[in-house]
C-alpha cells in the first residue's frame, strides 16, 4: 500500500487553458458565468483545480488562443499561483489559408506559413520553459483525387523534420493522430502506425499522443499503449471520452473500465515512472458543465482509475496467466476494477493536508461566486478564439 500511495502522491495530470473558456458544439456556443476573459484568468482557474486535487500541477497552453505579448510574464504568473506552463499546442486549423491543409497543402507558401507557426511554438516553449510542443495536423481530404495521398507524407516528413531540428535541449514534440475530422475522406496523420513511423525515423525527441477520442469506435486502446510504452515511443495522453466521435466529454465518464485498462498497462509498461516521461493530459471541452468543477471531477476520474490499476495484484495475475487460468487472470484483473478507491485518495489527501473531497471543498470555497461577480465585461474566452 505504501508503494501504492507513493505512486498516486507523484502522479501528475494536467489541464488543458481551453476547457476554462466557453466551447460548444458548431451548433451554438453556450456562455458560462465567470469564464476567464485572458490566458492569466484560465491559468488562475487551472490554479484551483490544482488547489483542490493536488496532482494537477501544470496547464496546457494553446496558440494562438493563448496568445499573449510577454510569455515569461505569463509563466512567471503561473508559478505566482502555483501552477507551470506544460505543452504548447500549435494550431495550424483555423486559418482560411488551412482550407486544403497545413503542413501538407499543395502550396508552397502556406506550408510554409504553417511551418513558420510551429516554430513559433518552439519559441514560446523556450520563454514559459515548456519541454513539449504537441502536434495536431487537421491537414486530410475530402475526395478521392483531391491530392497526392503520398505527396502529402512527404510535404509531412519534411516539415516535422525542420521542427525536429528546431528543438533544443531537453524539448520534444508529440505528433497526434485522428482518425478522421475535419477531412472525411483520408487524414494525413490518421492513427497510431503513421504517426510511429514518422516519429521513429526523426529520432528520440519525436514521440506519439494519443488522444482517447480519436479511434474507431471499438478500437482497442491498451493495446496501442501497452505496444508504444514498449516502443519508448509514448508521449503522453490527450484524454477525454467519447461515445460517438471526437465528443471530449469527461474522461473515464463514458467508458471508466476503458480507463482502467488503459491505465493498467500504463503501470505495466512503467509509464508512471518519471524517467518514462509520459505527459499525462486532458484535451476536453466542458460545455454544459461548469468547467473548474469539470476539470476537478476528470482530474479525479483519472486518479481513481491509476489507483485501481496500481491495485491489480500483479503477481498472482501472472500466477494464473503463466498456469494458462483464464478465469483466474480475469478474476484478479476484475477485483481490483470493483474496489472502491474512494476512501483510500480521500485518506491520500488528508495525508497531504487537502480535504478528503475535491468536489466539495470547491463548492464551499466561494470562488464560483467571485469570478462570476469580477468577471463581467470584457470578452470571454472560448474554444477557438
Ligand atoms: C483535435 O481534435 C484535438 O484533439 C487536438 O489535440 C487539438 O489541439 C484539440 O483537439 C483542440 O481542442
Ligand atoms: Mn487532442
Amino acid at each position: 500500500m505504501t508503494d501504492i500511495k507513493a505512486a498516486l502522491r507523484a502522479q501528475h495530470i494536467e489541464t488543458p487553458s481551453w476547457a476554462y473558456g466557453n466551447s460548444g458544439t458548431r451548433f451554438k456556443v453556450f456562455a458560462q458565468k465567470g469564464v476567464p476573459r485572458d490566458p492569466y484568468e484560465k491559468l488562475a482557474d487551472a490554479a484551483q483545480v490544482h488547489a483542490y486535487t493536488g496532482i494537477a500541477p501544470t496547464v496546457a497552453l494553446h496558440i494562438p488562443w493563448d496568445k499573449v505579448d510577454d510569455y515569461a510574464d505569463l509563466a512567471r504568473h503561473a508559478r505566482e499561483l502555483g501552477v507551470g506552463i506544460g505543452a504548447i499546442n500549435s494550431n495550424v486549423f483555423q486559418d482560411d489559408d488551412y482550407m486544403l491543409g497545413s503542413v501538407t497543402n499543395p502550396s508552397a507558401r502556406v506550408r510554409r506559413k504553417a511551418t513558420d507557426h510551429l516554430l513559433e511554438c518552439v519559441d514560446i516553449m523556450d520563454a514559459t520553459g515548456s519541454d513539449t510542443l504537441k502536434l495536431w495536423f487537421s491537414d486530410g481530404i475530402n475526395y478521392p483525387g483531391q491530392d497526392d495521398i503520398r505527396a502529402r507524407q512527404d510535404r509531412l516528413a519534411e516539415s516535422l523534420a525542420e521542427v525536429y531540428d528546431r528543438l533544443g535541449e531537453g524539448q520534444r514534440f508529440l505528433l497526434e493522430y485522428k482518425l478522421f475530422e475535419p477531412a472525411f475522406y483520408a487524414t494525413d496523420v490518421p492513427d497510431w502506425g503513421t504517426a510511429y513511423a514518422h516519429c521513429v525515423k526523426l529520432g528520440p525527441k519525436a514521440q506519439v499522443v494519443v488522444d482517447t477520442g480519436h479511434h474507431a469506435p471499438g478500437t482497442n486502446i491498451e493495446f496501442i499503449v501497452a505496444f508504444l510504452l514498449r516502443e519508448g515511443k509514448l508521449g503522453g495522453f490527450d484524454f477525454n471520452s467519447r461515445f460517438y466521435a471526437d465528443d471530449d466529454l469527461m474522461v473515464g465518464a463514458a467508458d471508466p473500465f476503458q480507463l482502467f485498462r488503459i491505465m493498467f498497462e500504463v503501470v505495466r509498461g512503467g509509464g508512471l515512472d518519471a524517467e518514462a516521461g509520459v505527459a499525462f493530459m486532458l484535451d476536453q471541452c466542458h460545455n454544459i458543465e461548469p468547467k473548474i468543477p469539470g476539470q476537478i471531477r476528470s482530474v479525479m476520474n483519472v486518479q481513481e482509475a491509476t489507483a485501481k490499476a496500481l491495485l491489480v495484484d500483479r503477481e498472482a495475475l501472472a500466477a494464473a496467466q503463466s498456469e494458462g487460468d483464464v478465469l483466474g487472470a480475469n478474476a484478479v484483473f476484475m477485483d481490483a476494477y470493483n474496489t472502491d478507491v474512494r476512501p483510500l485518495l480521500a485518506e491520500l489527501r488528508e495525508e497531504s493536508g487537502l480535504a478528503p473531497d475535491p468536489m466539495t471543498a470547491y463548492a464551499k470555497s466561494g470562488y464560483f461566486e467571485k469570478i462570476a461577480a469580477e468577471r463581467v465585461g470584457g470578452n470571454q474566452a472560448g474554444w477557438g478564439a
